[in-house]
């Protein structure tokens, strides 16, 4: 797999992927260990699980389950919104949005090793990312998404080569990004693309859509 980025703040060797997958369990129709399962299969090497339905009790659980599948294979497990169990399991790192802990206050109570992602989905929002205690800055949605409830704007391909211009943080499209599109995304500055329906909506299919995915962020 090509290498989309090695950043060694915060005391961590983060290695970016080009294709950055999310479990979402309402799409997929499975639970995050069984999507882990299937990804760690396809070779992914870096995943986030995000539930923003689950009672914390439940997504703990199954969080726990899909830990353990990752750690197997030496794949990094983010975890979106909850600080609290990236701590209770020790898991590699969290991901943040707007609302979500600042990075700072998420920084002091995980240490210099855990991945700390944020999500911007405007210029302003970029700005202030730079200046945080972050290991990248993920921005959309580039394109229109189906997945996330009540999604900010789309922001389309120039506002990411905007974005490109102002940090050198690893970078990670997210929003509607398929096989077809991504290589523009790429061409606009990414360095990875974030993808939930794109390679887990069809769980039948995950393996073949990530690599799908992977050949054409080869491209
Ligand atoms: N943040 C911005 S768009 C989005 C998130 C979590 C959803 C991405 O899902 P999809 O299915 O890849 O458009
Ligand atoms: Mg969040």
């Amino acid at each position: 797999m090509r290498i989309a980025h090695c950043d060694q703040s915060f005391g961590v060797m983060f290695i970016l992927p080009r294709v950055y997958p999310i479990t979402y369990v309402e799409r997929s129709g499975l639970s995050h260990k069984d999507q882990v399962k299937r990804l760690v299969d396809a070779g992914a090497t870096l995943i986030q699980i995000r539930d923003k339905h689950a009672s914390p009790g439940d997504f703990y659980r199954d969080a726990e389950a899909a830990l353990r599948v990752a750690r197997d294979q030496n794949v990094i497990l983010i975890i979106n919104d909850r600080v609290d169990i990236v701590l209770a399991l020790k898991a590699d790192g969290v991901h943040l949005g707007q609302t979500d802990l600042p990075p700072p206050a998420a920084r002091r109570l995980l240490g210099d090793e855990a991945i700390i992602g944020l999500s911007t989905h405007n210029i302003e929002q970029v700005q202030v990312a730079r200046q945080q205690p972050i290991n990248y800055i993920a921005f959309g949605p580039i394109f229109r998404t189906q997945t996330k409830e009540a999604p900010d704007p789309t922001t389309g391909l120039r506002a990411l080569k905007t974005v490109r211009t102002l940090t050198n943080l690893p970078l990670v499209a997210i929003g509607g990004i398929t096989a077809e599109n991504a290589p523009g995304v790429f061409a606009a500055g990414a360095d990875a693309v974030a993808t939930i329906s794109g390679v887990v909506g069809d769980p039948d299919r995950i393996v073949e859509n990530f690599h799908r995915m992977l050949t054409s962020a080869a491209n």
